[in-house]
């Protein structure tokens, strides 16, 4: 082993032979270094030594220690396997398992202390206890076997160090010692938030998933096919077990680069909707006003009939396409050629445009490339952590998990968030912004930088547009003004400033709170200005700006050209060598004029010009914000085709549904939110006749006439990496050889750029460009007749439109959208907790049920979107961010009534 983080590597001799551990090594890593095993039934590589099992015992120079808790000190000699240490482990496991349940040792248990037990040589027999301390079978996907629990405490241990949520404690004397939920009651109602960590650490199955997946862990398993997660942006590597053509379990890689041994409810065990019996299985086509069971070819036929017809009638630009950040790129790539070779029109969108549109537009004004501008590995290693607009606790758990443990480990942390919600609980300043006053916020902490001299000069100086002009708007941005704007006190503002100003390393990580606004991108612009003023961006001297991106691959949707003005790999569409560059490998013209973005689809299609709109993996009946007005769209167009896995709000309005397999069935790659290239592997086959979307757009093009190329999901990777020069490095084969590569990439050897702007910024000037835009108020104002504002945003449990999650045991953990509120507001309109509620804007109408907390200001309410029958897209409005379109999902006017 080499050096670590600069540490010198110190030499131990382990059985007599000599071996090169990092400084601050255990024995027991030094032991494993050497090739010797060593029963640890305390020991998890990913949390803290304990040294309470004693079953790792070694003779280090001559004195017997446990080897987990004992540092490797330099030139030690350690002896691992004389007979008396062997006998010594042998008596101190057998003391273990003695008082445990003969069930401990069944002869194809698969736990740790099963098989250190059978290493050993000792049987079943050595099981004598007679249990007696029940169960807790109360939660979905953690069931407690209290006579198994050996009180090792890695369970514990995970639960704080690694999740964060210490849920878990040891409680009892003695050999009564047993785990349970802190919370005192059942597992299911404690602060479980179901990442499985105890399950995975469990070494004797006392903490289990219930089901075919019981008694597997990363570290012990069957063969298993490795593939990234499909739910949200983080890329969690995930390790898929199957049996019989099913999924048994979902364990997460421990060598995984994002997730490093760890998931979250949903990428562990959200993947009970794969056998649902409500997955669509054959393509339906709409007849007498009713979705009927067809074969493929009449399914594509009639698509086929009716986009030539949209065509015919109104030319090319009459067809639409709305790809999905929920598919593979390799999809995203053939749907947007799709619609540029075979139909002509730039007329195609993802739902980037409703979530971070507003990064990609503003990270590339500011820095020249859209995404974030560093690798979260670095972000992790920061001092202060400025988390805005983002609760990663529940929408991106991992990532949450990690910067969680920063703080634990010393790092400041200010949040900027309306809800004292996740990591709010733990800043050492939590800004509570008025919602949509984001960047009057991020003025205010500008002005202070500024003027309390914590901006960088050399680097302003040298790497900076636009400092002169923002120093003049700041002017009117002091402490007092922005208190008044964003209702953030003006201490507490100072207080952000300084830590933000003073640490060594700050890094900026956001969310949709930044975003989803009339003005996200001068939000993300005006962000963005905080790290450039303190120099942390492009340098050594922090870790930048980085969106948390949402679904699993939302960024590689964008970066595969699934937009209307930019081609794979960011080359704008009036850019005529852009556009050369395709034209040469696709063999046509490809249209100059940017297409439709999701709303004007929508605008489109009502008006009429719009005549066929394809509609992939995206729930925009549900999710897309003025559901009423949505639907009008979809009923106004002549032909609407959806690719789904279920009978979504979408698909149920469609005239022609077909079925596609997700995320678990299919090869490919996703773009995480660090920008790696991940790969996807199918671990199952889909239901039925369900088809990739891959398969789906190639065989459409086939009926058109068209041979789109690309037979395999390899080869349209390969295609995108000849056109574009920032993915030209990038294949299938490398990835799976070498694991997960950033973009940009240029060529084979490339290693890909986790950090970006070391040397210039991507801009045309090469420098970073400060941005001097006034605050503007947000697109609603609660009035008498609409009081209150309405945030949406997520809940741990469900998964946007909850199509997956919905159908599963997440269902059991929460089963429908309520509408947090304050105790004042609760009292103020008479509203009791659990009461059922209609909650109306002036767009719509919702029905959710109230839960009175603290968690929302007075004045402000919350809600999720995951139940679409709740109809919360109903009230949101159709206001949008001026530069890109993204709807303005944070900020609606709604009062309150009883249903
Ligand atoms: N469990 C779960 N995980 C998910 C998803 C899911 O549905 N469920 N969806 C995925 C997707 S698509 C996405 S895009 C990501 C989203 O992940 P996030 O961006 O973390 O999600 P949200 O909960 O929508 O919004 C984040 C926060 O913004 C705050 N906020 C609202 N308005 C403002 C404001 O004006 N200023 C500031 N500073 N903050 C504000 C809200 O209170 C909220 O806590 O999550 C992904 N992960
Ligand atoms: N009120 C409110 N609304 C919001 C938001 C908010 O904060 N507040 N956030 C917005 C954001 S950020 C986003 S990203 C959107 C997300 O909105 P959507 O993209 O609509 O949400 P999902 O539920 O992730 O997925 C859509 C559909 O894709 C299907 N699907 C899953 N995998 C595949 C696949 O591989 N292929 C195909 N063809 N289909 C598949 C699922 O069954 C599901 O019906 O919601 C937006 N809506
Ligand atoms: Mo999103």
């Amino acid at each position: 082993m080499g050096a670590v983080n600069g540490t010198e590597p110190l030499r131990v001799e382990i059985g007599g032979i000599d071996v090169e551990v990092p400084e601050g090594a255990s024995l027991l890593a030094a032991v494993r270094a050497a090739g010797a095993e060593l029963p640890a039934l305390c020991s998890d590589d990913r949390l803290s030594p304990a040294g309470s099992c004693r079953t790792c015992l070694v003779r280090a120079d001559g004195r017997i220690v446990a080897a987990c808790v004992t540092p490797a000190a330099p030139g030690v000699r350690v002896e691992t396997d004389t007979d008396d240490l062997r006998q010594l482990r042998r008596d101190t496991v057998e003391l273990i398992t003695s008082a445990l349940p003969s069930r401990a040792l069944t002869e194809d248990n698969p736990s740790e202390l099963a098989q250190v037990c059978r290493s050993l040589g000792l049987g079943p027999e050595t099981a004598q206890g007679t249990g007696g301390r029940g169960e807790d079978v109360s939660h979905p996907y953690v069931h407690l076997d209290r006579d198994l629990c050996i009180a090792c405490g890695r369970c514990v241990r995970m639960c704080a160090e690694v999740q964060g949520t210490f849920a878990l404690t040891l409680t009892g004397r003695g050999a009564d010692t047993v785990v349970a939920p802190g919370t005192g009651g059942p597992w299911a109602e404690s602060d479980c938030v179901a990442c499985g960590g105890c399950v995975d650490t469990c070494p004797t199955g006392a903490i289990s998933e219930p089901g075919p997946g019981r008694g597997l862990t990363s570290a012990h398993r069957p063969a298993a096919t490795r593939t990234t997660c499909g739910y949200c942006g983080v890329g969690c590597s995930l390790d898929v077990v199957t049996s019989d053509g099913e999924v048994r379990a979902v364990l997460p890689a421990r060598d995984g680069p994002v997730n490093q041994g760890h998931a979250c409810v949903k990428g562990r065990f959200a993947h009970g909707y794969l056998t649902s019996p409500e997955r669509l299985t054959r393509p339906l086509l709409r007849r007498d006003g009713r979705l009927e069971p067809v074969g493929w070819d009449e399914a594509l036929g009639r698509v086929a009939r009716g986009m030539r017809a949209a065509v015919a009638a109104g030319g090319a630009d009459a067809v639409a396409a709305i790809s999905s950040a929920r598919a593979t790129n390799e999809e995203n790539y053939l749907v947007q050629k799709f619609l540029r070779v075979v139909i002509g029109t730039n007329n195609v969108d993802n739902c980037s445009r409703l979530c971070h549109s507003p990064s990609a537009a503003g990270l590339t004004a500011s820095f020249g490339l859209s995404g974030g501008t560093d690798s979260f590995d670095d972000v992790e290693r920061a001092d202060c952590l400025l988390v805005v607009g983002a609760n990663p606790v529940e929408a991106h758990p991992v990532v949450g998990a990690r910067l969680m443990r920063r703080v634990l480990r010393g790092a400041k942390l200010v949040v900027a968030d309306p809800r004292a919600v996740g990591l709010a609980l733990h800043a050492d300043v939590h800004l509570r912004p008025r919602p949509g006053t984001n960047v009057a916020l991020f003025h205010g902490l500008a002005h202070v930088l500024l003027a309390e001299g914590l901006a960088d000069e050399g680097f302003l100086r040298e790497r900076v547009t636009g400092l002169p002009e923002l120093t003049e708007l700041l002017e009117d941005y002091p402490p007092d003004r922005v208190a008044a704007i964003t209702e953030v006190p003006a201490a507490d503002l100072i207080a952000a400033a300084r830590l933000y100003g003073r640490a060594l390393r700050p890094a900026i990580v956001y969310g949709l709170g930044v975003t989803e606004h009339l003005h996200g991108t001068d939000g993300v612009r005006s962000l963005a200005n905080l790290a450039i003023l303190r120099g942390a961006v492009g340098t050594d001297r922090g870790y930048g700006v980085n969106p948390l991106r949402g679904q699993n691959n939302v960024q590689g949707a964008s970066d595969m050209g699934a937009l209307p003005d930019l081609l794979p790999g960011y080359g704008k569409v009036t850019d005529p060598a852009a556009r050369a560059r395709v034209e040469a490998a696709w063999g046509v013209r490809v249209p100059e004029r940017p297409g439709l973005r999701i709303p004007d689809m929508f605008a489109a299609a009502r008006a009429g010009a719009l005549r066929a709109l394809w509609v992939i993996g995206e729930d925009v009946c549900a999710t897309d914000p003025d559901a009423n007005q949505v639907a009008r769209a979809l009923e106004a167009c002549p032909l609407v085709v959806c690719n789904e896995v279920f009978l979504s709000e979408t698909a149920r309005r469609a005239d022609v549904v077909l079925p596609v397999a997700s995320w678990l069935e299919k090869d490919g790659t996703f773009v995480n939110f660090d920008r790696r290239f991940q790969r996807v592997r199918p671990a199952v086959s889909p239901p039925g006749e369900a088809r990739s979307d891959f398969d789906v757009v190639r065989a459409l093009a086939d009926v058109m006439g068209v041979d789109l190329g690309c037979p395999t999901p390899a080869d349209a990777l390969a295609e995108c990496a000849r056109v574009t020069p920032v993915f030209a490095g990038l294949s299938h084969d490398r990835l799976d050889r070498e694991g997960d590569v950033p973009w940009p990439c240029p060529d084979p050897d490339h290693p890909g750029e986790a950090k970006l702007y070391k040397e210039r910024f991507a801009t045309p000037d090469g420098r970073a460009h400060l941005t001097a835009a006034p605050y503007l108020p947000p697109g609603e104002q609660p009035d008498d007749d609409y009081p209150l504002v309405l945030v949406t945003g997520r809940r741990w449990a469900h998964y946007n439109s909850g199509s997956m999650t919905r159908r599963g045991g997440n269902l059991a953990l929460d089963p429908i959208d309520f509408l947090d509120l304050h105790p004042d507001d609760a009292l103020r309109y008479g509203v009791r907790d659990g009461a059922q509620l209609t909650v109306e804007s002036r767009h719509g109408e919702a029905r959710l049920v109230a839960r009175v907390s603290e968690q929302t200001a007075p004045g402000q309410v919350f809600c999720s979107f995951h139940f679409p029958a709740s109809g919360v897209n109903r009230l949101t409005s159709d206001h949008a961010d001026t530069v890109t379109s993204c709807p303005e999902y944070k900020v609606t006017a709604v009062r309150v009534g009883a249903p």
